[in-house]
């Protein structure tokens, strides 16, 4: 049996029970795919994903790319490369990608399913299969000539990547002092060093396609400071024919001069790209426009997005792995038995501690896959309402809204209970290398750093996603969970008054950013109370979310436990309960906490002297 252990059943509740998407198949904007092909595609990619692209997971990380310095290049292990030509010819990739450029158009909820199932069976495959994003910010942005270079990097199965990051520009992008010169023919010579670029080099994939950032110099109306003076190119790595797309041999100059060793992600590898040192790194303005920041972005929110799926995505595979270990693990008396030396040994399962972690962990998941998928049902909206003509706006706020608490709050809630909970529950056995929890802490860790910081998600949630939309979309999202909490329950009436209770505590949060934000107009330094405050909301808000999602699934649940009492899901549908409640009781007392803290926020921690830390 592999490592990997998923969860369709509760993928295919949170798609057709709680998110109403039978619905949206067979209809535009996706006419040529209909629900049950949907539901055999996401039975494939579960055993696809379990059976075959688990199977290398271990040793991949065991033996990382090999980095050549001579020539510059990167072996991937056999094991991993043959797990890579598997999922590419599965094709199911392809439901990512445009129909323009030969996609089949899918539901984004439908493929952010699919993610779950192969990111949690080997969390790296993703970060080589980049281009069905790339190639569709490249349409949506470019020329007919871009259109043309995502069609044959598509048709070829080309790698992707994004490059941002320079040594002295991380999440402070706009830092960047990579430079463009235009040349003659329409092409930029780009010259600079880029740092933690995922996929930068690697031998999986014939050609590679770097989107990078960089600043055009001794251009009109370009290449100012900041995020908005940065250009998007288009750099291969090889050249190639843009008529044929055949490739012409000749190398292009960007180079990976470096690959990292790293904690875990082993076989993802995290490059150094040295670009136009010894031969030009030539490439196209993509669009002919200098808007490169709002470009990357397009990519970015996919890439988040992505992050936050495989932080979920191992969660998961961790709690189901600890919740069948300790079924089996054998190991001291029940509590109600702690003065009987001689009383009978009892699995785990019995201990209230374990039932408290197991639980935990349960309501984590189940609540962030809800979380996740609901995001993407309002990308579904999106794209649906576009089609149709009609105004998009309210959807594509709630999604931008979500965004960084799927990544910043789902990141970090993932990589911290797969620590102090799924391996806890397997003692001093979680830390071996026996287990996959090991691996999976350390594959985890870094879905709070990369694609921006928890502490950028945090502002990017407040600034812009709550004051710069004026709320909007928070009120939408709010007036949601408040309409469900004051609905009277004979059920989950003490977890709806909890649930308005964490909404109100959440209003209060808010509040006191805003005024803040607000006072800072008058009195800069007020801005440090907001930055002080931006992780707590982030979670703070993360939660209430999940409550409300946990306990809306909740209320399915018991629907369909009084229709069909002794069903085949019976067990199935009380786990759905009993998560909501456990999440409800647990969990939402603690954002009352966060309130207070919250409230009391002053500039103390700023006006500390350094010498005092
Ligand atoms: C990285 C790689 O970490 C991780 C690898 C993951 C695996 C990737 C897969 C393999 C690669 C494949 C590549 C291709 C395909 C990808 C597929 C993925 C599956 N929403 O607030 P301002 C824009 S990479 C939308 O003034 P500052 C907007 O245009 C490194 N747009 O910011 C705005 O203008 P306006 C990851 C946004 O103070 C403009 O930016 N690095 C958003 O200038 C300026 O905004 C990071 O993520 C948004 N949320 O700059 C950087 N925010 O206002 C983290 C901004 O007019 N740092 N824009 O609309 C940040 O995000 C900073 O906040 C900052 C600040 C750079 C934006």
């Amino acid at each position: 049996m592999g490592h990997y252990k998923s969860n369709l059943r509760d993928i295919e509740f949170n798609l057709f029970e709680l998110l109403d998407r039978a619905r949206i198949f067979g209809t535009q904007p996706y006419p040529d795919l209909d629900l049950d092909t949907a539901k055999f595609i996401l039975r494939e990619v579960d055993r696809l994903a379990r059976e075959d692209l688990a199977e290398s997971f271990e040793e991949a990380d065991r033996n990382p790319p090999v980095y050549d310095p001579q020539t510059r290049t990167v072996k991937v292990t056999p094991a991993f490369a043959a797990t890579y030509k598997t999922w590419m010819e599965a094709e199911w990739w392809r439901l990512r990608v445009l129909p323009e450029l030969g996609g089949t158009a899918a539901p984004s909820s439908l493929n952010w399913a699919l993610a779950e199932l192969v990111q949690g069976a080997n969390p790296a495959l993703w970060t080589y299969v980049g281009i069905p994003t790339a190639a569709r910010v490249i349409y949506r942005h470019g020329t007919e000539r871009d259109k043309r270079i995502a069609q044959i990097a598509v048709d070829n199965h080309w790698g992707a990547t994004m490059l941002l990051t320079e040594p002295d520009a991380g999440s402070d992008v706009g830092a960047g002092r990579t430079k463009a010169t235009p040349n003659d023919d329409g092409t930029w010579n780009i010259y600079g060093v880029k740092r933690f670029i995922t996929a930068g080099e690697h031998d999986l994939a014939d050609n590679i396609l770097h989107m990078v950032l960089a600043r055009p110099v001794g251009v009109e109306g370009a290449g100012g400071p900041g995020t908005k003076g940065l250009s998007l190119f288009l750099v291969p790595k090889y050249h190639f024919d843009l008529e044929t797309g055949e490739l012409t041999g000749e190398r292009n100059g960007a180079f990976a001069t470096n690959v990292e060793k790293k904690m875990g992600m082993n076989v993802s590898t995290t490059c150094e790209m040295t670009l136009g040192e010894d031969i030009p790194a030539r490439g196209w303005l993509l669009g002919e426009t200098h808007d490169g920041i709002a470009q990357m972005f397009d990519v970015i929110e996919d890439a988040r997005m992505m992050v936050g799926s495989k932080a979920i995505a191992t969660l998961s595979s961790g709690y189901l792995n600890a919740l069948e270990y300790a079924k089996q693990r054998v190991q001291g008396a029940d509590l109600a038995q702690m003065s009987d030396k001689a009383a009978p040994r009892v699995t785990i399962t019995h201990h209230p501690d374990i039932r408290r972690s197991l639980l935990t962990q349960k309501a984590y998941a189940e609540g962030l896959r809800s979380l996740i998928l609901y995001t993407a049902a309002w990308q579904d909206e999106v794209a649906i309402r576009t089609a149709a003509g009609e105004d998009a706006s309210l959807a594509e706020a709630v999604n931008d809204l979500l965004l960084p608490i799927v990544k910043g709050y789902g990141s970090e809630r993932s990589w911290v209970l797969l620590g102090t909970e799924s391996l806890q529950t397997f003692g001093g056995s979680g830390y071996l290398r026996e287990y996959p929890i090991e691996q999976y802490v350390r594959d985890a860790k870094i879905d709070t750093v990369y694609e921006g910081t928890t502490a950028i998600q945090s502002q990017d949630l407040f600034f812009r996603k709550v004051v710069r939309d004026r709320g909007r979309a928070l009120n939408h999202v709010l007036g949601e969970v408040k309409a469900l909490a004051g609905e009277p329950s004979a059920d989950l009436g003490v977890e709806h008054e909890l649930l308005g209770r964490a909404v109100a505590d959440i209003e209060a949060i808010v509040e006191k950013m805003t005024a803040d934000f607000a006072a800072a107009r008058d009195e800069a330094e007020r801005i440090y109370q907001v930055g002080l405050n931006a992780t707590r909301f982030l979670y703070a808000l993360g939660d209430v979310v999940v409550a409300w999602l946990l306990l809306r699934s909740a209320h399915i649940a018991l629907r369909a436990l009084e229709s069909d009492p002794h069903s085949a899901d019976e067990q199935f549908y009380r786990g759905k309960v009993a998560a909501a409640r456990f999440f409800a009781r647990e969990v939402l007392p603690a954002v009352t906490a966060q309130r207070e803290a919250a409230l009391r926020v002053d500039n103390f921690v700023m006006e500390l002297d350094e010498a005092a830390f």
